[in-house]
């Protein structure tokens, strides 16, 4: 059983939520994929429907990123992320742009990997990369996140491409860069796992330490945020945030997802892994995403808040569905059934906004 069957009963969930992004003053956001990939919004008005009432903010999930863009040394390609663009303003959402740097295999242009040059120039290329996307996007998107991912779990910066060719400093130029061809976006630096790991923590507040010595013009973090409902802890989370609004950078949570089952540790409750989103499961999940969009207010100041985004519309369009977790039942993680039911997470998300008790 995959994600777009559920055993819950829209009926009893009680979601009835009638415009989330209505209920906080801060972007709402969603991911989408785009054109030919797999649940695109543009061939479903059932999905644009539930983009259009629910959300205020728009993140590509894939067509943003570095090789779609500028797949060749001269060649930028900006029709999709254009179009993508048209659709967020025709509708009244803003944009958040992802991301202009990330060492993934997938993403990385093949012209950079085979590229052979000293750390001079390969800063050079990445400054020309960097400020002619974020010139193109300037007065159009509302944020981007300029680096993503570039601190490895366990601590220490990721010994990526990129790393090994200029060392840290990639990071720092990077925003740098594109704040001098974009004097207004929020830049943000974003990564996965560092509201759950302290080693990774620590590195990302060294490197923000850093960049505030040297007066790097970071607006704020990107906690991706694909968490577990049993990991890590509300605490955990908040204190991760506090790093960050103890420096007086914004929080932005990027890519919000919760799946029922954890695959990486034992099932989320005792026993076999939960192979149905029964109505015990589902609200069990409303809860827990109500407690950290809870604590994500509580702990963030209101101008210190970037917003909240989900990566991805339903559930059976997860990243967590695909290929790489086929077989380890990280179901469920979205506000959205595989018909766009809403499902008891919309309702938690929404009663975490609104300040109500989290039940
Ligand atoms: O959801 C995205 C998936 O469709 C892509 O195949 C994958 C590789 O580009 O990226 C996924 O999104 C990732 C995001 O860009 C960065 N943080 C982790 C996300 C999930 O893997």
């Amino acid at each position: 059983m995959t994600g777009a069957d559920s055993g819950w009963s829209e009926k009893t969930s009680g979601a009835d939520v009638s415009k989330l992004s209505k209920l906080a003053k801060f972007p709402v956001g969603v991911s989408l994929a785009y054109g030919n990939e797999a649940f695109s919004y543009t061939n479903s008005p059932a999905q644009q429907a539930v983009i259009k009432t629910h959300f205020s903010q728009l993140t590509a999930g894939n067509i943003m990123k570095m090789s779609y863009l500028h797949p060749a040394p001269d060649t930028y390609n900006f029709t999709q992320a254009d179009d993508f663009l048209k659709f967020a303003r025709d509708n009244g959402k803003t944009l958040h742009a992802h991301t202009l740097i990330w060492h993934s295999d997938y993403q990385v242009p093949a012209f950079m990997k085979n590229y052979q040059g000293d750390k001079a120039a390969w800063l050079a290329i990445l400054k020309t990369h960097v400020q002619t996307i974020a010139t193109h996007f300037s007065g159009k998107v509302a944020s981007l996140d300029v680096v993503n991912e570039a601190i490895n779990d366990g601590g220490g910066y990721r010994n990526s491409l990129f790393y090994q060719k200029t060392g840290a400093d990639y990071i720092e130029q990077a925003v740098i860069n594109a704040r001098a061809v974009d004097q207004k976006a929020d830049l943000y630096y974003n990564d996965y796992n560092i509201e759950a790991d302290a080693a990774k923590l620590r590195t990302l507040t060294g490197m923000l330490d850093g960049f505030k010595a040297r007066s790097v013009p970071v607006t704020g973090v990107g906690f991706q945020m694909h968490i577990y409902m049993d990991y890590p802890s509300v605490s955990t989370i908040s204190a991760a945030f506090k790093q960050a609004v103890e420096r007086k950078l914004k929080v932005k949570i990027t890519e919000l997802d919760i799946p029922v089952n954890n695959p990486f540790s034992p099932p989320y409750q005792a026993g076999d892994i939960q192979r149905e989103l029964t109505p015990a499961l589902a609200l069990a999940q409303k809860k827990r995403y109500c407690e950290v969009v809870k604590a994500y207010r509580d702990t963030v100041p209101a101008n210190l808040r970037g917003g909240v985004t989900v990566w991805g519309v339903s559930d059976p369009s997860s990243w967590l569905i695909s290929d790489l977790f086929k077989n380890a039942h990280a179901d469920w993680p979205l506000l959205f059934d595989g018909a766009y039911r809403q499902k008891p997470a919309l309702r938690g998300v929404a009663d975490g906004l609104s300040g109500k008790p989290c039940i």
